[in-house]
């Protein structure tokens, strides 16, 4: 390694985009005047390391030339290299209330001001096309391409920013240092070489080693420096995640490690984001960045094959390393020796050497199962803060959704079920069944595809707010149509509870014979317009958890075989 090309003092500031002291009262009153824009969190993430010198050199949000260039061949107009696109997304609608030459005002949540864009460029971008310039497909199975094809705004808004007041986090403050904080502690504490490590996930032993590693090769001390800003969907929180770092950091020799947050909206985009990630370490005045295998990940395709090669990330980065001006630090994956009682990096086990390694998915499943997690993969006090907030599947809250014709016997069914885990005891159960939400959430609701789907989101919030809090929700609506159950699973799953699909297949003719309510006699009459299976879709599940049938089975008796299926899968015991 050729030490002297980065053995540098961190000095100097990198320049910020916030507006000086003396123009922050006349800018503010201006803010008042402006077109206004609510940013998603994305957005926000992005605002604030344009704001806070991390994203350097973007000034603002791309411009038209820069998102062309970005994509072609990773770099600006002006010739600096930036892989991934920042762009500000909003609707035709809001597009259509602004104009290049406009100044507008992009505001949190909450309404607070934070910054004033000048637009220079409005265009409706090809996003597909974005999608496999950036990522390399425009497969959905990825988070980034799902994200930017299902979330995303259809027009561009391309102009530089000027901040108002960086963004307020009521969390970890202490944790979140700026790229010139950073540079200001690395200065004063005659830090020279300091080696960057990025997760979005909890460390155990194996990352401890492999930054010990890093920063020891080097001769260097550490950041260790997670994203805590979008990560990918199903990852384990933030606020879980930096109580385990903050237990980890205490493990390293005092005066070698650090611990910063980054708010980085991740887009996982492998190669690409690796690089991104060597930019914006080096803004935050590191000197080395570890990239380890499969960085900035994306998960698998649904045939189970990578999106991206393992070590394409390293490959990259490696090329572009001394223009970035940061040293990349190539990480095998760490695996624990068992005759050696340590870490090694994958490559340089011998042979006759037994390997012992738990994958991310296996370790997610002891937990979800109370199993037993050995001292050779993590520390007790890390194990035990993901345990408290994720504790076995039995005493976490789920969703039951039943979806079925009317008339196909979800209600029935799912009483029966109702009355059966109260029987076991130990849970709250709520039942929110198609008739007592429309008479209680829905009133105003009538059975239009929109209305429908209005309907079943506001079950599924409060099936996700039910879950979150350790109940059981069971629901019980028609639910026609597959996107709707899949967003959904999404909230129920995002807010930490399981979600069973239960499918209450009983036929068209056998529900239409039933006809309980009489419901499909006035259909067929026409009094009853969009009625579902008769003048209305109905959109099987796919591939729903459960599938009852119901014919040549009583309630009981499905309600019983869903008990089993329950406690087959760890949600009771
Ligand atoms: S949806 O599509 O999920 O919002 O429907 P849902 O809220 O579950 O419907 C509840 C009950 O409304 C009665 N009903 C109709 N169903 C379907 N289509 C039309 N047009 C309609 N009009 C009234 C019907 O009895 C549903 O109850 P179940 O329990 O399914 O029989």
């Amino acid at each position: 390694m050729n030490r002297s090309s980065v053995d540098r003092r961190v000095v100097g500031r990198v320049p910020e985009r916030y507006a000086p002291e003396s123009q922050l009262r006349e800018l503010k009153r201006e803010a008042g005047s402006l077109p206004e824009w609510c940013l998603s969190e994305r957005q926000r993430c992005d605002l604030e390391l344009i704001c806070n010198g991390g994203f350097a050199p973007l000034t603002g949000f791309l411009g038209r030339a820069d998102y062309r260039g970005v994509i072609d061949s990773m770099r600006l107009a002006s010739g600096a290299l930036w892989p991934i696109p920042v762009t500000l997304d909003v609707p035709q609608a809001f597009a259509e209330t602004i104009a290049p030459g406009r100044r507008i005002t992009l505001r949190d949540p909450e309404g607070v001001a934070l910054a004033i864009l000048t637009v220079t460029d409005l265009w409706e971008p090809d996003r597909r096309e974005e999608a496999a310039g950036v990522f390399g497909t425009t497969d959905p199975a990825h988070p980034g391409v799902r994200y930017l094809l299902g979330q995303t705004h259809p027009v561009y808004v391309g102009g530089s920013v000027i901040g108002l007041a960086p963004p307020v986090h009521y969390d970890f403050k202490h944790l979140r240092l700026t790229p010139n904080d950073l540079r200001q502690r690395f200065e004063r504490r005659s830090w020279r070489r300091i080696v960057a490590f990025q997760t979005r996930n909890p460390m155990h032993r194996a990352h401890m080693e492999l930054t010990f590693r890093a920063a020891r090769e080097a001769e260097a001390n550490l950041l260790i420096h997670p994203s805590v800003g979008m990560t990918k969907p199903g990852d384990i929180d933030h606020f879980t995640r930096v109580r385990c770092y903050e237990h980890l950091v205490k493990r390293y020799p005092e005066q070698t490690t650090m611990l910063a947050l980054l708010p980085l909206a991740m887009r996982m985009g492998g190669p690409r984001e690796a690089l991104w990630h060597a930019i914006i370490r080096r803004n935050h005045g590191a000197t080395h960045l570890i990239v380890g295998r499969d960085h900035a990940g994306p998960g698998k395709r649904a045939d189970g094959t990578p999106f991206y090669d393992p070590y394409a990330a390293q490959e990259l980065v490696a090329e572009y390393a001394a223009e970035v001006g940061i040293e990349m630090l190539p990480f095998k994956q760490m695996v624990y020796v068992r005759e050696r009682a340590q870490y090694a990096p994958v490559n340089e086990v011998r042979e006759g050497e037994t390997v012992l390694d738990i994958s991310g998915t296996e370790f997610r499943r002891r937990l979800a199962e109370g199993l037993e997690i050995p001292d050779w993969f993590s520390f007790p006090e890390v194990v035990e803060e993901l345990r408290r907030t994720h504790p076995p599947l039995y005493r976490r809250g789920f969703t039951v959704f039943f979806t079925g014709l009317s008339g196909s016997g979800k209600s029935t069914i799912a009483n029966a079920l109702m009355v059966k885990l109260l029987e076991l005891g130990g849970r709250r159960v709520t039942l929110l069944d198609g008739d007592i939400v429309r008479r209680n959430l829905s009133s105003e609701l009538g059975f239009s595809k929109a209305h429908r789907d209005l309907n079943i989101q506001r079950i599924g919030f409060v099936a996700s707010e039910i879950a979150k809090h350790g109940g059981i929700a069971l629901c019980a609506p028609i639910a026609p149509y597959a996107a709707t159950r899949r967003a959904v699973r999404e909230m129920v799953e995002a807010s930490g509870g399981g979600f069973i699909e239960v499918y209450v297949a009983t036929s068209l003719a056998v529900c239409e014979a039933r006809d309980r309510k009489g419901l499909y006699a006035r259909a067929r009459a026409g009094q009853i317009k969009e009625f579902t299976g008769v003048s209305d879709p109905y959109e099987v599940p796919e591939n729903p958890e459960i599938k009852v049938d119901t014919q040549g089975m009583t309630p009981e008796e499905a309600a019983q075989s869903l008990m089993l299926k329950l406690e087959h899968r760890g949600y009771i015991r």
